[in-house]
């Protein structure tokens, strides 16, 4: 069989193409975003035999693929953590309505919020939405898991989550690839009426949902992602999930001498779970992220006999990402051999790239709000933008989620609060902040919109904005009074001008918004170098 190296998140994709799959959506985030950059690079998409494309949103990405299941066909939405919370409503809702076709929902988590905001663990949405998991511990498992998944999504009639980490995510592992499978054919469901979530149908579908639980129980028990390696010192059992086992076997070079129960598979096998509890004196419970199956395993009051330990008794940090070193004093194995000092060079803080659009629209702000003896509030969003935080620009006050700079500035302008800025980058703006701008019409509320506008999705990597050149559409569409939609460059050689724009609409009562509209630095120069490679490979 072939072998290829690959990061986690291209073996899942790899592994979700050779799975037959037809139609794959996505909102970036980091550690999530390469799963479907890989999918659209891939042969299958550029025949045209899988369909895959960014969307607005997760939600939009997840009610998609939801749509393609329906039709009968293999399908994937994936997305970062956060992401989840925007697509919880279809996530929840989708596990009552089931599958027709294979459907899977990757969530990258981010434990140690390398680039979140927060390090919340997706597995808590199993207990809402009662959606089996699959979580792999490596690479290969990465690649099995789609197939594995897609079978049991089609079997049970359910989505399936698949839960990745950073670590595995963006770590390179040998994958051994399997045969590709067939896709679906077209094929709508033959019980479609179970789509109509009415509540006459939905407390049917609940129920029934609830009922199969101890089935979702026994698949977990007979998963090949679910293992019992045995060890013959039972005074400690050891509980390892996900990418957190690889780390066990790694500080005990594969030869630990204490049982270890590999969870890759939810529901938690309560059999295999059973045996370790009443195997072994104690157990050390070592996850990636909260301390989601510890907390269950302790219970309320916690359990005594046998011990339970982990994360939340302080034999493994409570927060951050696991390392080797954390889980090897969990072990008490002493300290593991340092690395060989590397030349990589100390990491720098986040900056601006130099000649980015954002920094002339921070300083037009920062001069605009400086003049003003009542100051002013800059309400954020998530984007390049929010490094304007940052000296020299100090441009910004908050940012909290995705879209939340729009209806926070309403709110604070319903309170008394003037000027009240909010500044959106362009895919933000279309992920989530046209609803805020509609309740800002509605209201007419007191704010003024500077959406800055490079013409990318900068954070993430460059990928295409939704809405490229129609922004000003939209906005004078949802209601903004067209007189109020003022597009600018952001330029040094605007400064003047733009600085004038933005008192003019500080000074409007009601709803304004700036689009400072110039291409983001990184993608003109990749375009640039695109257009000369294609030009010159047509010479
Ligand atoms: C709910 C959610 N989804 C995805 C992300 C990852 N993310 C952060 S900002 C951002 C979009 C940034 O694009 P834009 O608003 O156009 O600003 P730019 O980076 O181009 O300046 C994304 C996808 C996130 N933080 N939260
Ligand atoms: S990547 Fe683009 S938007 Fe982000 S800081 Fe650099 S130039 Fe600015």
């Amino acid at each position: 069989m072939p072998t290829r190296l690959l990061l986690g998140n291209e073996a899942l994709a790899q592994g979700a193409l050779d799975a037959g799959l037809s139609a794959a959506y996505a909102y970036p985030g980091t550690p999530s975003t390469e799963i479907t950059e890989y999918i659209l690079r891939s042969h299958e998409v550029r025949r045209g035999d899988v369909v895959a494309s960014w969307t607005a949103n997760e939600k939009t990405a997840l009610e998609a693929a939801l749509g393609a299941s329906y039709a009968g066909v293999r399908a994937m939405a994936s997305m970062k953590h956060v992401g989840l919370n925007v697509a919880a409503d279809p996530f929840v809702n989708s596990a009552i309505a089931g599958a027709n076709g294979g459907l899977i929902i990757v969530v990258a988590d981010d434990p140690s919020m390398h680039s979140s905001q927060n390090e919340q663990d997706s597995r808590f949405y199993l207990d809402l939405s009662l959606m089996p998991c699959i979580e792999p511990a490596d690479q290969q498992e990465a690649y099995d898991a789609p197939a594995y998944a897609f079978e049991l999504s089609e079997r049970l009639r359910i989505p399936i989550m698949i839960r990745l980490t950073t670590r595995l995510s963006h770590s390179r592992g040998t994958i051994t690839t399997g045969e590709a499978r067939h896709q679906n054919p077209f094929s709508l469901p033959d019980d479609p009426r179970r789509y109509i979530l009415l509540p006459l149908i939905a407390r049917q579908s609940y129920a029934r949902l609830v009922e199969r639980q101890p089935d979702f129980i026994r698949e977990s028990e007979a998963s090949p992602f679910n293992q019992w390696i045995d060890g013959p010192d039972r005074s400690l059992g050891i509980l390892a999930t996900g990418i957190a086992a690889g780390y066990v076997l790694d500080v005990t070079d594969g030869a630990c001498q204490h049982p270890i129960l590999k969870i890759g598979q939810y529901p938690i096998p309560n059999t295999l779970l059973e045996r370790l509890a009443t195997s072994c004196d104690r157990i050390l419970v070592v996850e990636e992220g909260f301390p989601y199956v510890e907390s269950k395993l302790r219970g309320a009051p916690a359990r005594t006999t046998p011990a339970i330990h982990g994360r939340l008794t302080g034999h493994l940090p409570r927060i951050g990402e696991l390392t080797p070193q954390a889980v090897a004093d969990a072990l008490d194995l002493g300290s593991l051999p340092t690395p060989a000092a590397s030349s990589t060079p100390a990491p720098r803080p986040p900056a601006l790239c130099p000649g980015c659009p954002h920094a002339d629209t921070c300083h037009a702000l920062t001069e605009v709000l400086g003049a003003r003896p009542e100051g002013g509030v800059v309400f954020s969003d998530i984007g390049c933008y929010t490094l304007g935080a940052l000296p020299p620009y100090n441009a910004i006050d908050t940012c909290v989620e995705m879209g939340a700079s729009i209806t926070m500035a309403k709110g604070a302008a319903a309170a008394g609060l003037h000027p009240a800025i909010a500044l959106i980058g362009d895919s933000t703006f279309t992920h989530s902040g046209m609803t805020g701008l509609i309740d800002c019409v509605n209201e007419e509320a007191n704010v003024t919109i500077v959406i800055v506008d490079n013409l990318t999705i900068a954070m993430t990597g460059g990928q295409p904005s939704s809405a490229e050149n129609r922004l000003a559409t939209i906005c004078a569409g949802l209601g903004v009074v067209r007189d109020h939609v003022r597009v600018i460059e952001p330029h040094p050689r605007n400064h003047e001008a733009n600085v004038a724009v933005l008192r003019e609409e500080i000074d409007y009562a009601g709803p304004s918004v700036i689009i400072a509209q110039r291409e983001c630095i990184q993608t003109a120069r990749r375009r640039a170098r695109k257009t000369s490679v294609e030009g010159e490979e047509s010479e």
